[in-house]
């Protein structure tokens, strides 16, 4: 019907894609709710970034608690489910696999009981990861829709379930279910576990005299990195396709964790190796060493390329951090603080206030 706002239901609304995805979802004019799990300390910090935070209907649900998932999908009703919800960390998941499993695999797996059950029109948007490759490659060097996957860390495991299921549903029950194999995308607003972002503050400090080094592990993987803000809009392009589909999303250019490090030295006219050291502890036990996607498909049927090269990516990133601790240093106060947060949001939106 026209003038109806289209409904998305965002899991992982508070993560780095999330927050991007709900601010071009609402500029898109749609009704975004989001789910967001109870912590001690709110993490609302990018959402507060995007100025969004009003714009929002959040609902309180967990990727482990079913019936919080059937209460929020029942609630919102939406015409679109985008599920990022993630234990998303490499390094976390050899610490704890089983809620890795729990959480990206089996969450998908609730979410799909609950749309097959409640309204199989739902088109539901999975964040699928480069990271199943584990060491498979094309015969050219690069990763398609069609490379065979070897998962190598429990997180890619989880994902792999998550991956294969949603197949099945597709398959079994004619259900709109698509997969964006997204290479790694950074941006300001990045986890500062992630080795990009890691970089970047740590850069920005050392450059402000807060810091004098730089602590890394694995300096020779190499990754396709594109820019976070550019793929969100892949997700919602992927769910507008006419057919369920699964796509890769990257950039098709590959660079060493030491050519982020070198580049990030470079932005603010200082020699990397005078800051940098090693440490074993941030080696993981079984690694991927080599991404580079071939989003040839979504360039074909998507018409889709990205704009952001590597150099200005790695510059845009140092410059935010940079920003952000001159501004601590002025004494201002910062959105991206954690510890600026809203306190809860009072207005959990919930089916029984209605
Ligand atoms: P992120 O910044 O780590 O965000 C993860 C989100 O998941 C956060 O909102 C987090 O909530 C939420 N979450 C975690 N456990 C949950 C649970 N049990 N119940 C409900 N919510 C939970 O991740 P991202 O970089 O935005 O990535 C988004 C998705 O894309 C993830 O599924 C990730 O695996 C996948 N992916 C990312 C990349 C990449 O390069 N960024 C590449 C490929 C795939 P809190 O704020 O409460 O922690
Ligand atoms: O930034 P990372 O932790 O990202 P990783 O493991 O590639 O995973 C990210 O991308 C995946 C897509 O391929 C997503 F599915 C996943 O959710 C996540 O967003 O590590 C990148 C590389 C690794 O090879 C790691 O060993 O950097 C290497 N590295 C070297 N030193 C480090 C460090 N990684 C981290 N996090 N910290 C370090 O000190």
């Amino acid at each position: 019907m026209e003038g109806v706002k289209k409904k998305a239901l965002i899991t992982g609304i508070t993560g780095q894609d999330g927050a991007y995805l709900a601010k071009f979802l609402l500029e898109k004019g749609y009704e975004v709710f989001g789910i967001v799990r109870r912590v001690s300390t709110p993490n609302f910090w990018r959402l507060q970034y995007l100025e969004i935070m009003d714009d929002i209907k959040f609902i309180s649900a967990d990727m482990s608690d079913m019936s919080s998932l059937a209460e929020a999908i029942h609630a919102s009703n939406p015409d679109e489910i985008y599920n990022l919800a993630a234990q998303s960390f490499v390094g976390s998941s050899f610490d704890q696999p089983i809620q890795a499993a729990d959480v990206n695999g089996l969450g998908l797996l609730r979410i799909l009981e609950i749309v097959r059950n409640f309204n199989k029109n739902i088109r539901v948007y999975q964040a699928s990861t480069s990271e199943l490759y584990g060491s498979s490659v094309n015969e050219d060097g690069s990763q398609s829709e069609e490379t065979p996957l070897k998962p190598n860390s429990p997180y890619a495991v989880s994902k792999l379930l998550a991956l294969e299921i949603s197949r099945v549903y597709r398959e079994s029950y004619g259900m709109f279910i698509c997969n964006g194999m997204l290479f790694n995308h950074e941006s300001p607003l990045r986890g500062l576990e992630f080795v990009t972002r890691k970089i970047t503050n740590e850069v920005a400090k050392i450059k402000l005299g807060l810091s004098n080094q730089l602590i890394l592990g694995n300096l020779d993987a190499q990754r396709d990195w594109g820019y976070a803000k550019e793929y969100v809009e892949l997700m919602w392009r992927i769910l507008q396709y006419d057919k369920p589909e699964d796509f890769v999303i990257a950039t098709n250019e590959t660079h060493s964790v030491q050519e982020f490090v070198e580049e990030s030295f470079k932005a603010v006219g200082l020699d990397w190796k005078m800051y940098v050291r090693i440490n074993e502890q941030y080696k993981r036990p079984y690694e991927v060493q080599y991404l580079k996607g071939d989003y040839n498909k979504a360039k074909k049927l998507l018409g889709w390329e990205p704009k952001t090269k590597f150099n200005e990516l790695v510059k845009l990133m140092v410059d935010a951090d940079l920003k952000r601790w001159e501004a601590h240093l002025k004494g201002e106060s910062l959105a991206w603080d954690a510890l600026n947060h809203p306190g809860h949001v009072s207005y959990l939106y919930r089916k029984r206030d209605e």
